[in-house]
C-alpha cells in the first residue's frame, strides 16, 4: 500500500494511504538503502513510502519501502556537523518567507536559502510578508531587492499576511504544488499558514490517534493539504536550511548570475576572489551582478569547511 508521510518524530511517522486513511507507521528492521546512510533520517516529510499493516483497529502500519525522492532539503543534523538531516523529499517549490522590517530578514540568509535550492534543485520564491507597514523608504528598498533577485530569475512576492492584501497570486503559487514554507522567526510564517489553512485544527484533530502526538516534535517539518489542492509543509523550529554539503568550487554554480559567466573566467577552477580575468569580478565592476550577492557569496564560501573532502 502506497502511503505519503504527512509527520515524523524521528522514531514514529504519520502516512496518509491513497485510500485517504491515515496511519502511524513505524519503519520495520532497520531497512537502510545505501543511498540514504549519509542522513540521520531514513524518511523524511514527503516521502513516498509502502506500507504494511500492522493493526488495522489501531491504524498502526510498518514501512517497508521507500520511493526514490525527486528531490529532497536537508539541514544540519543536530547530531554532528557534517551529518545531514532530510528536511523535505519530493518538493516542487520552496518559499522563503521574508521581511523588510519587524524584523529585516537580511540578504545573506535569503542567499544561503537560495544557493541551498539551487544545490538540491528545488525551485525557489522569495515573499516579503508584512507590506502593510511599509513606508515610502521601506518600498524603494523592497523594490530594490526585488529587482536584484527577479533579475537573476526569482519570483518575488509582497504581501501582508495579516491584513490579508496580496493573498489570491500566492494562493494561485502553491495550488497543486508540494511547497516548502521557512523564514525567520517573528516573519508571519504561522499568521500565513493559518490564513491558508483555515481547517487546520481540523486536521490535526481527524489524526488525534497519532502516536507522535505530545512528543517533542517542534524541530521537524509537517505537512499539510491545501484546500485548494496541493500541500505545505512548515518548518517549525528549523532555524535553517544548510549550506552544508558544497564545495568551494561548485558554489558559483548555484548563483545563476555567476553559472553563466563561469566559461568566461581565465582559469577554469576560478572560486572568483582574486584571480586575474575573472568574468564575475568585471560583471560586479560592471554592475551586471549585485555586489551584495557576492559579499554573500564570500561568506558562505568562508563557511566552507573543505577538510572533510
Ligand atoms: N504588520 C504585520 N504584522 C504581521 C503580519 N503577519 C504577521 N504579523 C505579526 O508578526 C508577529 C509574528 O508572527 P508569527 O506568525 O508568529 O511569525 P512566525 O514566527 O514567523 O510564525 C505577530 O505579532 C504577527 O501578528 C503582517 O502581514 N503585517
Ligand atoms: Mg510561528
Ligand atoms: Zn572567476
Amino acid at each position: 500500500m502506497k502511503a505519503l508521510i504527512y509527520k515524523s518524530t524521528g522514531s514514529w511517522y504519520l502516512a496518509q494511504s491513497v485510500d485517504g486513511r491515515f496511519w502511524n507507521c513505524r519503519i520495520k528492521g532497520k531497512f537502510k538503502l545505501d543511498k540514504l546512510i549519509t542522513s540521520t533520517n531514513p524518511i523524511a516529510v514527503g516521502d513516498w513510502v509502502t506500507l504494511e499493516v500492522a493493526e488495522q483497529e489501531a491504524h498502526q502500519a510498518m514501512i517497508v519501502g521507500i520511493d526514490d525522492r525527486k528531490n529532497y532539503l536537508v539541514r544540519q543534523s543536530p547530531h554532528g556537523r557534517h551529518q545531514k538531516h532530510i528536511v523535505a523529499a519530493n518538493l516542487d517549490q520552496s518559499i522563503i518567507i521574508a521581511t523588510i522590517k519587524e524584523p529585516k530578514t537580511s540578504t545573506g540568509f535569503l542567499d544561503r536559502f537560495l544557493v541551498t535550492c539551487e544545490a538540491y534543485h528545488i525551485p525557489a520564491i522569495i515573499v516579503f510578508n508584512k507590506s502593510d507597514i511599509l513606508d515610502e523608504e521601506d518600498m524603494a528598498y523592497y523594490y530594490f531587492l526585488a529587482e536584484t533577485y527577479q533579475s537573476v530569475g526569482y519570483a518575488v512576492y509582497l504581501l501582508s499576511a495579516e491584513k490579508n492584501i496580496g493573498m489570491d497570486s500566492f494562493r494561485d503559487l502553491l495550488k497543486g504544488r508540494k511547497t516548502l514554507i521557512t523564514g525567520h522567526s517573528g516573519v508571519g510564517k504561522s499568521t500565513l499558514i493559518n490564513l491558508l489553512l483555515p481547517e487546520k485544527d481540523l486536521a490535526t484533530s481527524a489524526v488525534s490517534e497519532w502516536s507522535g502526538k505530545g512528543m517533542h516534535t517542534t524541530t521537524f517539518a509537517e505537512m499539510y493539504d491545501l484546500p485548494e489542492g496541493g500541500h505545505i509543509i512548515d518548518t517549525p523550529g528549523i532555524r535553517e536550511l544548510g549550506v552544508i554539503d558544497i564545495r568551494k568550487d561548485e558554489l558559483s554554480g548555484y548563483y545563476p548570475e555567476m553559472k553563466s559567466r563561469l566559461q568566461e573566467c581565465k582559469y577554469n577552477n576560478c572560486l572568483h576572489l582574486n584571480e586575474p580575468g575573472c568574468a564575475i569580478k568585471e560583471a560586479i565592476r560592471q554592475k551586471e551582478i549585485s555586489e551584495e550577492r557576492y559579499i554573500n557569496y564570500l561568506k558562505i564560501m568562508d563557511t566552507i569547511d573543505e577538510k572533510k573532502y
